[in-house]
């Protein structure tokens, strides 16, 4: 039997009526609170918060800590650290140390303050602010320092540099990200050199990545469909770089270091893998280019590395960025 609409208006009235008369108890005297009436108040707290996070997008907002002291102009560079295969984890830090080190600007690594203003690694501290995304890093430090790594190119090039930036970042990197953390996750203690156990607290990350590539749409495809469009992107660098040393010509640019970034990722990292194999056998001129750029700005890639073995506290480190 169906319930009148003056019937249900009536027990909402009489539920909200109650409410009120919790609420008043609780801030007057919550002693007196009668369990149902602590039930009342509780799932209507609960209510109330689902509907606020729900209207700001499920956002977090991140209070950044800063260093107390700080020697000024010194880029503070804040990004993962080492594993035994490469001296950063995140593409976007492999790319925005390699521009540093491209425009010759002083840094310092550091690995212990993981939450930057975006929710994200990497971020800089620089006069004492903190800032984050690496592109937006790049362009802040070109104005700051005086630096143009794309000074000899045309308009046009520097065009060709944007959107292959933003196809290697927008799109080839989730075919990275899919096969390291979701592929490959049963794996990655070898990458980390930490027990299975360990790795038992990084486990949901691989749920909400998987849950980022949905709402993004790439995740939204078949694992064929997937390593088909990846696959079309390692190629279409190979063809542009063609027998170049750097994409854009003898020097390198900016493009290069995102590029780099990314590629690096899959050529050391994901041995194995089909990324792995586009890399050296399918489109050998990207691993030598990688090699180029690492030979040329990286001389301590291998110092970096050889002692990269996680500690507990690396790993809390990677936990607390993960589960952001
Ligand atoms: N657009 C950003 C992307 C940085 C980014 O996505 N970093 C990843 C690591 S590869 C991250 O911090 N992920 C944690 C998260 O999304 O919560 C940049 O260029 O810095």
């Amino acid at each position: 039997m169906s319930e009148s609409p003056g019937h249900v208006q009536g027990s909402l009235a009489a539920l909200y009526e109650s409410l009120q008369t919790s609420v008043l108890q609780l801030f007057t005297d919550p002693t007196q609170l009668s369990p149902g009436q602590a039930v009342l108040v509780a799932a209507s707290a609960l209510f109330v918060g689902a509907v606020v996070w729900t209207c700001c997008g499920g956002q977090r907002w991140t209070k950044v800590k800063l260093r107390a002291e700080f020697t000024p102009g010194m880029v503070y560079l804040h990004t993962l650290p080492a594993v035994k295969a490469i001296p950063c984890l995140t593409p976007f830090g492999i790319k925005l140390e390699t521009y540093l080190r491209m425009a010759d600007i002083p840094y310092e690594p550091m690995y212990g303050r993981s939450i930057g203003p975006k929710g994200k690694v990497p971020w800089i501290e620089y006069n004492g602010e903190a800032m984050g995304d690496s592109g937006l890093i790049m362009e802040f430090l070109n104005r700051e320092k005086g630096v143009d790594l794309n000074r000899s190119l045309s308009d046009a090039d520097k065009a060709v540099g944007r959107a292959f930036t933003k196809m290697v970042e927008e799109n080839t990197y989730w075919g990275m990200a899919w096969n390291r953390w979701i592929d490959n996750f049963d794996n990655l203690h070898d990458l980390f050199e930490v027990s299975k156990t360990v790795m038992f607290f990084l486990r949901p990350f691989k749920g909400r990545l998987q849950q980022t590539m949905w709402a993004h749409g790439i995740g939204r495809h078949s694992k064929v469909d997937l390593e088909g469009i990846i696959e079309k992107d390692l190629r279409a660098i190979s063809t542009f770089l063609g027998t170049k040393p750097y994409l854009m010509g003898d020097e390198p640019t900016e493009v290069d270091a995102a590029v780099f970034g990314q590629l690096s990722e899959l050529l050391w990292t994901l041995p194995g893998s089909y990324l792995h194999r586009i890399v050296t056998v399918d489109c050998p001129n990207l691993q030598a280019y990688c090699s180029r750029i690492k030979d040329r700005y990286w001389p301590d890639w291998d110092q970096l590395t050889k002692n990269a073995k996680k500690t507990k506290e690396d790993m809390s480190l990677y936990s607390e960025i993960f589960s952001m």
